[in-house]
């Protein structure tokens, strides 16, 4: 097992690049795109409340532990700046707030994932979704909560891109089942088990990446276990690379604490789909634990996630995405 830092690039100029991406994604879109384009009134059936009633849009709804996200915000979707083209700003949940993948990493990790068809199996509001949708061909996102999935959809629309996501609601695990119960009957028959058209056709995809941003057990998840404090390590093939804040004692984030049902489980359900995984976790992570969900040869690399001089998360790439070089974004 061998694992990689590589030090981030300091976060390229943002708009610019979106307007590259786009251009590209575009171009693609009009070959592929028609297919996945949800007909309309398709995405209306399941009868959602008014997701306004859900999402925080002033300072004073947030509790004070939760103001910085509310600071924070243009960093989180740098379209509340007010400049979409629709004229609207995203919504976030509470939950959201906290768990968003904010822009610029975002950005970055739907470049290192730039494919055909890609699985973003926890999407929230969209934060990663709405990059994906920039970079790859084919985006599809699963969220268990219908506000959230909403949410995502109204955020792909101020960000013009929702005709490149097929949003699907319901449990990673479920639609992991499915895909492989169609995998192994080789199924010409649909799925007896859900009636939802967009549902039997994504079972039916080759997923190129898949994406697991899960939840990891709220604003305290850095005092998880606090009976058991332990110094973060260093692992790094780089001396030179910034690394997790070794000076003070810092709790190892357990594996086994991210959600549904732990980061075994989590990675072992992705590998079923493809072997290019991304998991989105915690900067204070155990590695030594991420490590054990490979063999010995096998590489993983981590990226750590700085924005405005913090390291805000830790992406970890398997498969061929361990192996990705900076310059094939630089080389396009
Ligand atoms: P943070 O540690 O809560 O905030 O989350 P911050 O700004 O680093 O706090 P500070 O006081 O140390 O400066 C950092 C980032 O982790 C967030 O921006 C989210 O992208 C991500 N994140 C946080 N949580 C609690 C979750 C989560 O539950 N799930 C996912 N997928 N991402 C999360
Ligand atoms: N990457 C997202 C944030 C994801 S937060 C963004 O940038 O916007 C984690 C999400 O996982 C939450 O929205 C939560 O509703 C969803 N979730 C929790 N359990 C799930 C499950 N079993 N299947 C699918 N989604 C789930």
């Amino acid at each position: 097992m061998h694992i990689i830092l590589p030090i981030n690039q300091p976060t390229n100029h943002l708009k610019q690049n979106m307007a590259r991406r786009k251009n590209r994604k575009t171009n693609v879109k009009r070959s592929y795109g028609q297919s996945f384009v949800p007909k309309e009134g398709e995405n209306d059936k399941e009868g959602y409340e008014d997701i306004y009633d859900y999402a925080l849009t002033e300072a004073d709804q947030f509790p004070e532990n939760m103001l910085k996200y509310w600071r924070q915000r243009k960093q989180l979707f740098t379209l509340f700046d007010g400049t979409s083209a629709n004229g609207q700003l995203p919504l976030l949940d509470q939950e959201s707030w906290y768990s968003i993948t904010p822009e610029p990493i975002a950005a970055r990790i739907a470049e290192r994932c730039r494919c055909s068809t890609i699985l973003d199996a926890f999407c929230g509001v969209g934060g990663n979704a709405i990059q994906f949708a920039l970079t790859c061909e084919n985006v599809i996102a699963i969220d268990i909560d219908p506000i959230k999935l909403q949410m995502a959809k109204h955020n792909a629309k101020v960000y013009g891109v929702e005709q490149y996501i097929t949003f699907l609601q319901g449990d990673w695990r479920d639609f992991v089942n499915a895909w492989m119960r169609e995998r192994d009957t080789n199924a010409l028959e649909t799925d007896k088990q859900s009636d939802d058209a967009k549902w039997q056709k994504c079972q039916k995809l080759n997923f190129d990446v898949v994406f697991l941003s899960p939840p990891w057990g709220g604003v305290s998840y850095r005092s998880l276990h606090p009976e058991t404090p332990q110094k973060q390590q260093v692992i790094s093939a780089i001396p030179a690379t910034p690394t997790i804040d070794t000076e003070k004692d810092e709790n190892f984030y357990p594996l086994s604490a991210l959600a549904p049902s732990g980061g075994k489980d989590l990675f072992q359900q992705a590998s079923q789909l493809t072997p290019n995984v991304c998991m989105f976790v915690p900067r204070t992570i155990d590695l030594n634990e991420l490590a054990s969900l490979v063999g010995q040869h096998s590489q993983i690399a981590v990226e750590e996630q700085w924005l405005r001089g913090r390291c805000k998360a830790l992406s970890c790439y398997f498969g061929e995405l361990a192996e990705w070089k900076e310059d094939q974004v630089n080389s396009e």
